[in-house]
């Protein structure tokens, strides 16, 4: 049943957004598999089971006209050299686009269709669109900051984590001493 959407803000910051009304949080245990070297993401997640990245978002109805939001914060760290990441997805319906605003730090935005892979670098107000179709990924390139993003996406997209698995992104994403390096 549709839902009478007032008008309503929230605000954006470095650290969250104030007013969220529903947060997430993903820790090392809730990564399991997502990491090439699964054997170093235990043994860290044995000896301190840190948060990767953060989620705060608004109540919207997921539904066809309504646009979700929601900011996500990924901390800094690696597992192995290779750099703290969302886990990715696909929406389910393939004619929803999605915008990325960069809030703060440095990350990379990778996408994939198909065999198409394609990396956006995003810092503080980058605006990167993520069209239709494409499977996405926002890993944390900074050695030591957070990387922070808001992003917008249509309330009918849906979301598909299980396809993200089962035809894994091609590429990751390490740090390296003079920055970082996608392979
Ligand atoms: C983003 C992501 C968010 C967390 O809002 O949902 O950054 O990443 P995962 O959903 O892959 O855990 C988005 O793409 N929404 O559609
Ligand atoms: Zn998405």
């Amino acid at each position: 049943m549709n839902q009478v959407q007032l008008p309503f803000s929230t605000v954006i910051t470095a650290e969250e957004l104030k007013g969220f009304t529903h947060y997430e949080e993903r820790k090392l245990s809730d990564m399991k598999g997502y990491f090439a070297d699964e054997e170093a993401r235990a043994a860290m997640e044995q000896s301190a089971d840190q948060v990767v990245y953060q989620v705060y978002r608004v109540e919207v109805p997921p539904e066809e006209g309504e646009l979700l939001h929601c900011l996500t914060v990924i901390q800094p760290g690696q597992v192995a050299g290779e750099c703290f990441m969302t886990k990715g997805h696909y929406h389910l319906n393939e004619k929803c686009a999605e915008i990325y605003v960069g809030v703060k730090g440095k990350g990379v935005l990778l996408m994939q269709k198909g065999q198409e892979v394609r990396t956006i670098e995003m810092r503080e107000n980058t605006a990167a669109y993520i069209p239709a179709g494409w499977g996405h990924r926002t890993i944390n390139v900074s050695a030591d900051q957070p990387f922070v993003f808001f992003s917008v996406w249509p309330g009918h997209s849906g979301y598909d984590y299980q396809r993200a698995v089962e035809e894994p992104f091609v590429k990751r994403v390490y740090l390296r001493p003079d920055g970082y390096e996608v392979k």
